[in-house]
């Protein structure tokens, strides 16, 4: 099977609610603590001191000694990302990842989101982390329009992962299923442009 059919044909079923987009990148709906990665990616803030949506589900599952690292790591600029080790969870470390706010689509934050993606992935790549996680980063609390966030994180995954051996997975992990539907959408178009 050649190329573009190849890529665009789902594993359906491969492990519960996982699709498998091509041999590198993988949907799944859930959780993003409980999935056995390398890494997990957090939807942060600059002050990387914890809040709600996925970072307080992270703090929660990793325990106490998870801000206690934070504390030593000082603010982390918007479009940056921090690691730290993974405590409780399966994941071995924690990305700190801070995207920006909505603020309407004219103040950089396509950039900001983009370059969020990219630095999560390089500090992926220095721990030699074989698989990362990603929720949907600024998508929640602060507001990234679901279609236009999803458009850049698939793009900068795919070009990231094009281009480096490592990770050898990455996981794009939706909390709900109507932002599941989004990535597959946004996977298979990218995908028919290629
Ligand atoms: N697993 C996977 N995805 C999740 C989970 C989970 N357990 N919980 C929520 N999501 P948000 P942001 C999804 O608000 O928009 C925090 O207070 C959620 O449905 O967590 O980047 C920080 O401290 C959405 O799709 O992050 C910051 O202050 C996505 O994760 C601020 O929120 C991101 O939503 C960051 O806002």
């Amino acid at each position: 099977m050649g190329g573009r059919h190849a890529l665009s044909r789902w594993v359906a079923g491969y492990a519960r609610g996982v699709e498998r987009w091509n041999e590198r990148i993988e949907l799944v709906r859930g959780d993003i603590t409980t999935l056995e990665v390398d890494a997990i990616v957090n939807a942060a803030n600059p002050a990387l001191s914890g809040g709600g949506g996925v970072d307080g589900a992270i703090h929660r599952a990793a325990g106490p000694e998870l801000l206690a690292e934070c504390r030593t790591l000082g603010r982390c600029p918007t479009g940056e990302a921090r690691i730290t080790r993974g405590y409780r969870l399966a994941a071995k470390h924690v990305i700190h990842a801070v995207g920006p706010v909505w603020r309407g689509g004219a103040s950089g934050e396509a950039e900001l989101l983009a370059s969020a993606y990219r630095h999560s992935l390089r500090l992926a790549c220095e721990v030699s982390a074989r698989s990362v996680a990603f929720p949907a980063i600024s998508t929640g609390v602060y507001g990234y329009p679901i279609e236009l966030a999803t458009q850049i994180a698939v793009r900068e995954v795919v070009s990231f992962v094009r281009a480096h051996p490592v990770p050898e997975k990455v996981v794009l992990c939706c909390f709900s299923e109507r932002d599941r539907a989004v990535y597959e959408r946004t996977l298979q178009s990218i995908d028919a442009g290629t």
